[in-house]
C-alpha cells in the first residue's frame, strides 16, 4: 500500500469512528416524560404539604430529583397554560389567551421540533385545545374536558373511540401500552401523560368513594376571607358556599335537593345527570352506596346549620371528592414509575410532574383558579433525572411553565428557537447556576367576563411583592407584600410606607411588559376580539343583562 492510500485509509477510519460516536450520542439522548394533571394544587401533594393527603408516588419523583417551591404559570387557566407549555411563549404572543378561542396551530411547538430531530412522540389524556396536537407520532386525547367515567377519546388512528372504566386508569393503560408495544427502543422518546383529574366535577374512582366520603380534612386559615381592600376578589364567583352547586359539585341528588328545597345554581341538576348518565349499573350502584349516606346525613343536619356550618360542610364535601380523584392519580403515577424502574427506563429519562396551574382548596373561601394569588398562580413542579439531578434537592427559583419548551429542547441537545420566551431549567436541575438570573416573572389573565367572574389582570411578581393591575370593568391596582402577608389578604398599594416599592415595581412592570412584548394596545386587541365574538355568538356562562352591566361599568371605569 503506498503512503497516500495509507493516509486515506487512516482518515476514513477516523471519520467512521467519529460518525459512530455521533450515532451513539444521538442514541443516548434522554427520554422525556411530561406528567401533568389538571388543577392539581401543590397543597394536595405530600412532598409540599402532607396535612391534606399522602401522595407517596408523586413524592417519589421529588425524592429522586428536585422539588420546585416557586414554580408558577403565566396565565392560570387550562388551555392557555398548555399553549404556553407547548410554544414557550406567553399567551399574548401565542394567541391562546383563554379557554374559549381555539389554539392557533400555526404556532411551532416543542414536540414538533423534537419529532423532527428524531424523537418518537406521544400524547395521552387531556389537551383541551379544540383541535388535535401537531408533532405527535401517536395521540389519544379527551374531547374538550373529557368525562371521568367511560370516556370517549379522539385517537390518531381510529377517530373517536369509547373506553370503559375510570379515566385516570384508562389514560395510564394507554400510556403503558404505548411504552410496551409502540415505543421504538432505538429512538429517544418524548411522552406527554396528561390527566383530567382532579378537574371539576371531581368524580373519584369507585374504589376510593367509601374512604374519602368518610374522611374529615383540616380547614385553611382563610376559609372565611371577607375580601376587604380587594374588589376583584369580592366580585369573583368561586365561593365554596355560594357558587358550588349542590348536585353537580356536592353530589346531592336532584331528588334530595327538591325534598330539601335547595337552590339550583346554573344547570346544576343537568350537570349531575350528565355525570351520572355515563356510569354503568355497577358503577352507579357503587356510587349510590357511598353517596346516598352523604345525602341522608345532610338532610338530617341541614335544618340546624348556620351559614358558617354550611360553608364548613361544603368545604369538606369539596375536599373529599377533589382529593379522592388525586388518590387515583397518585396510584397511577406509581404504576408508570414501577414500569420504568422494571424496564431500565429510569436511568436516561427526565420525568416532570406538574399541573396546568394551581387551585384554591378553600383559601379565600374559594375553589377554582385564575387569580395571581399564590394557590392558583403557583403550580407543583417535581423533576427527576437520575444521575443529573441531585436526589432530594429543592429549588426556590422563580421558574414558570414558560420554561418547559426550552428545557426539553436543551435536554435533547436541540437548538432553541430565538423567539421562545422562557429559559432552559437545565442549569438549575444540574446545579450549574452561573447563568440563571431571574428576579421577576410576568402574569396575565384574560378570561373575563366569563364563568367565575375573575377580572382581567396582569402583574409582576418578585419573591417579595406582587404588583397587580385589574383592568376590564375595574381599573385599580393591588400591591401585596408577600413577606409580611403570605396569605395575601391586604392591599397595601395606597399605604405611604410602600411608596418607594410601588414606584420601583411600576418601573419593573413596564420593563417586563416591554421585554415580553405585552402592551395596552394588545389588551385592547384581545378585548376587541372578545367583543366581536360576544356580538356574534353570545357568551357561555354569563347572561346578557349581566354582560351589559359589565360593559356599562367598563365604559365608566375606562373612558
Ligand atoms: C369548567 C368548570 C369551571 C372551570 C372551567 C375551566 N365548570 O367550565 O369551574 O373553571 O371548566 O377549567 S363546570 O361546571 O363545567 O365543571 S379548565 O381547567 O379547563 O381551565
Ligand atoms: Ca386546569
Amino acid at each position: 500500500m503506498n503512503s497516500s492510500i495509507k493516509l486515506l485509509c487512516l482518515v476514513l477510519i477516523v471519520v467512521l469512528a467519529a460518525c459512530s460516536d455521533q450515532d451513539q450520542e444521538v442514541a443516548k439522548r434522554p427520554n422525556i416524560i411530561f406528567i401533568m394533571s389538571d388543577d392539581h394544587a401543590y397543597q394536595a401533594i405530600s412532598a409540599y404539604d402532607d396535612k391534606l393527603l399522602q401522595t407517596p408516588n408523586i413524592d417519589r419523583i421529588a425524592k429522586m430529583g428536585m422539588l420546585f417551591t416557586n414554580a408558577s404559570v403565566t396565565n392560570s387557566i387550562c388551555a392557555p397554560s398548555r399553549a404556553t407549555i407547548l410554544t414557550g411563549k406567553h399567551s399574548h404572543i401565542n394567541g391562546k389567551i383563554d379557554n374559549h378561542f381555539p389554539f392557533d396551530t400555526t404556532n411551532i411547538t416543542f414536540p414538533q421540533i423534537l419529532k423532527k430531530s428524531g424523537y418518537q412522540t406521544a400524547m395521552f389524556g387531556k389537551l383541551h385545545f379544540g383541535n388535535n396536537p401537531k408533532g405527535f407520532d401517536q395521540f389519544k386525547i379527551l374531547p374538550g374536558q373529557g368525562a371521568y367515567y367511560n370516556p370517549d377519546f379522539i385517537t390518531k388512528d381510529e377517530g373517536r373511540v369509547n373506553f370503559k372504566g375510570y379515566v385516570t386508569d384508562i389514560i395510564t393503560d394507554m400510556t403503558l401500552d404505548w411504552l410496551k408495544n409502540e415505543r421504538k427502543p432505538e429512538d429517544p422518546f418524548m411522552l406527554m401523560y396528561l390527566h383530567k383529574a382532579p378537574h371539576r366535577s371531581w368524580i373519584m374512582a369507585e374504589r376510593h368513594m367509601e374512604e374519602f366520603t368518610n374522611t374529615t380534612f383540616p380547614e385553611p386559615e382563610t376559609l372565611f376571607d371577607d375580601y376587604s381592600s380587594r374588589p376583584a376578589a369580592r366580585e369573583a364567583e368561586m365561593s365554596i358556599l355560594n357558587h358550588l352547586s349542590w348536585a353537580g359539585d356536592s353530589k346531592i341528588s336532584p331528588e334530595t335537593m327538591d325534598e330539601m328545597n335547595l337552590p339550583e345554581i346554573g344547570i346544576d341538576k343537568l350537570r349531575y345527570k350528565f355525570g351520572m348518565d355515563r356510569l354503568d349499573s355497577t358503577q352507579l350502584a357503587n356510587f349510590n352506596a357511598s353517596y346516598s349516606k352523604v345525602n341522608e346525613k345532610l338532610k338530617a343536619a341541614y335544618p340546624n346549620m348556620t351559614e358558617e356550618d354550611k360553608m364548613r360542610w361544603r368545604y369538606q364535601r369539596y375536599m373529599q371528592d377533589y382529593l379522592g380523584t388525586i388518590k387515583a392519580v397518585d396510584e397511577n403515577v406509581g404504576r408508570l414509575l414501577d414500569y420504568l424502574e422494571a424496564n431500565n427506563l429510569m436511568e436516561n429519562t427526565i420525568i416532570v410532574y406538574t399541573s396546568d396551574q394551581g387551585f384554591y382548596l378553600g383559601e379565600h373561601g374559594w375553589f377554582d383558579k385564575r387569580f395571581v394569588y399564590d394557590e392558583s398562580f403557583k403550580t407543583p413542579l417535581l423533576v427527576a433525572w437520575p444521575g443529573k439531578i441531585e436526589a432530594g434537592s429543592t429549588s426556590d427559583e422563580m421558574v414558570q411553565n414558560l420554561d418547559f419548551a426550552q428545557t426539553f429542547l436543551d435536554v435533547a441537545g436541540v437548538e432553541q428557537p430565538e423567539d421562545m420566551q422562557g429559559e432552559s431549567l437545565v442549569p438549575i436541575l444540574t446545579g450549574q447556576m452561573e447563568n440563571w438570573e431571574r428576579e421577576a416573572v410576568y402574569y396575565h389573565y384574560y378570561e373575563y367576563p366569563a364563568e367565575h367572574m375573575v377580572n382581567r389582570h396582569y402583574a409582576i411578581v418578585t419573591k417579595e411583592f406582587k404588583l397587580i393591575h385589574y383592568y376590564f370593568d375595574l381599573n385599580y391596582w393591588e400591591l401585596i407584600d408577600r413577606r409580611k402577608d403570605p396569605r395575601e389578604l391586604t392591599n397595601v398599594y395606597d399605604d405611604p410606607a410602600y411608596a418607594d416599592v410601588k414606584e420601583k415595581l411600576h418601573k419593573e412592570l413596564e420593563e417586563i411588559r416591554k421585554k415580553y412584548g405585552d402592551s395596552d394596545e394588545l389588551n385592547q386587541h384581545y378585548i376587541d376580539i372578545f367583543m366581536k365574538d360576544v356580538e356574534e355568538n353570545g357568551i357561555f356562562g354569563v347572561n346578557k343583562e349581566k354582560l351589559q352591566q359589565i360593559i356599562d361599568k367598563r365604559n365608566k371605569a375606562m373612558p
